[in-house]
């Protein structure tokens, strides 16, 4: 009876898991976008660097919304048009005074591109690309392509943008999406030849974390993971920090082990630079060669 129960419910988790895991996450998703006013840009300078709004420019379709927040401490405005042409001032929306730490969102419904400034501060300056909704065919063939990375049961079978290995001598492998101002990217991670895996991934750009899960759990040893729309084309650095083999708490292997990927490019294949850092949770000795066998 014990064996039974058991039994079915690992066959629900694994189908709640996997339908949680093929859901398709919008790939091309440009529903939404998400501008940052940086510190320090109510005096001139950030123009140089067209770092005023980050990023200056953003993409989404017609239809979707654009959220600035602000994150400086001083005021700042979110106004269409441009300070050269009065009437262009405000003409399709305006954000009043923002004050620090608040947010403001716009709708675009039409196709076009959008110029916007700061009043206050007129060399801030951005723009919003609106693009017609992709259709849903494009839609599909994107995910096909996304999908060419897998195989059925969701295992890498392109080459992983990196490699590396935990204590217990299991491998961890990524394969990420390019990064791309004003996109998500994708973060594949495959834990090869493992079951119930249970990690957390968090990944930097610039030092800005763009995605922080904890407590991913994928039953096949690997899944998709995606960041937030990223603020700049550079690499990104990766941390998966694996949490333990298993269903239920207490979980086996090498707990708190971190896999980091610094400086992921995928651009140009393999690892840039992998380090193994090993916590102190997990000084269990476990030789390098030791297969840890995943107890359901
Ligand atoms: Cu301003």
């Amino acid at each position: 009876m014990k064996t039974i129960a058991i039994g079915s419910f690992f066959v629900l988790f694994a189908l709640v898991a996997s339908v949680a895991t093929t859901a398709p996450a919008a790939f091309a998703d440009h529903a939404t976008a998400s501008v940052s006013i940086p510190v320090g840009t109510s005096v001139p300078g950030c123009e140089e660097t067209n770092e005023c709004y980050v990023p200056a420019e953003v993409t989404v379709d017609a239809g979707g919304e654009v959220t600035w927040s602000n994150d400086d401490t001083a005021a700042h405005t979110v106004t269409s048009g441009t300070p050269a042409d009065a009437d262009s001032v405000g003409a399709l929306f305006d954000s009043g005074l923002l004050l620090a730490g608040s947010t403001y969102s716009w709708k675009f419904e039409e196709v076009g591109t959008v110029d916007y400034f700061c009043i206050v501060h007129p060399w801030m300056q951005g723009v919003v690309v609106v693009q017609e909704a992709m259709a849903e065919e494009e839609e599909h063939m994107e995910e096909e392509e996304h999908m060419e990375h897998m195989d059925d049961e969701g295992h890498l079978i392109t080459d992983a943008s990196a490699t590396g290995m935990l204590s217990d001598g299991t491998e961890v492998k990524i394969w990420t999406s390019e990064p791309m101002t004003g996109e998500r990217m994708e973060v594949h991670v495959e834990f090869v030849d493992a079951e119930h895996v249970n990690h957390d991934i968090t990944v930097t750009q610039n030092g800005e974390v763009v995605m922080d899960d904890t407590g991913a759990h994928h039953h096949g040893g690997s899944g998709m993971h995606e960041t937030a729309p990223l603020s700049s084309d550079d690499p990104v650095d990766i941390t998966v920090t694996f949490q333990g083999f298993g269903i239920n708490a207490p979980f086996d292997g090498p707990v708190g082990e971190e896999v980091v990927f610094t400086n992921v490019v995928p651009e140009f294949g393999t690892i840039a630079m992998m380090i193994l850092a090993v916590s102190i949770i997990s000084i269990i000795a476990i030789s390098a060669k030791t297969r840890v066998i995943p107890r359901l």
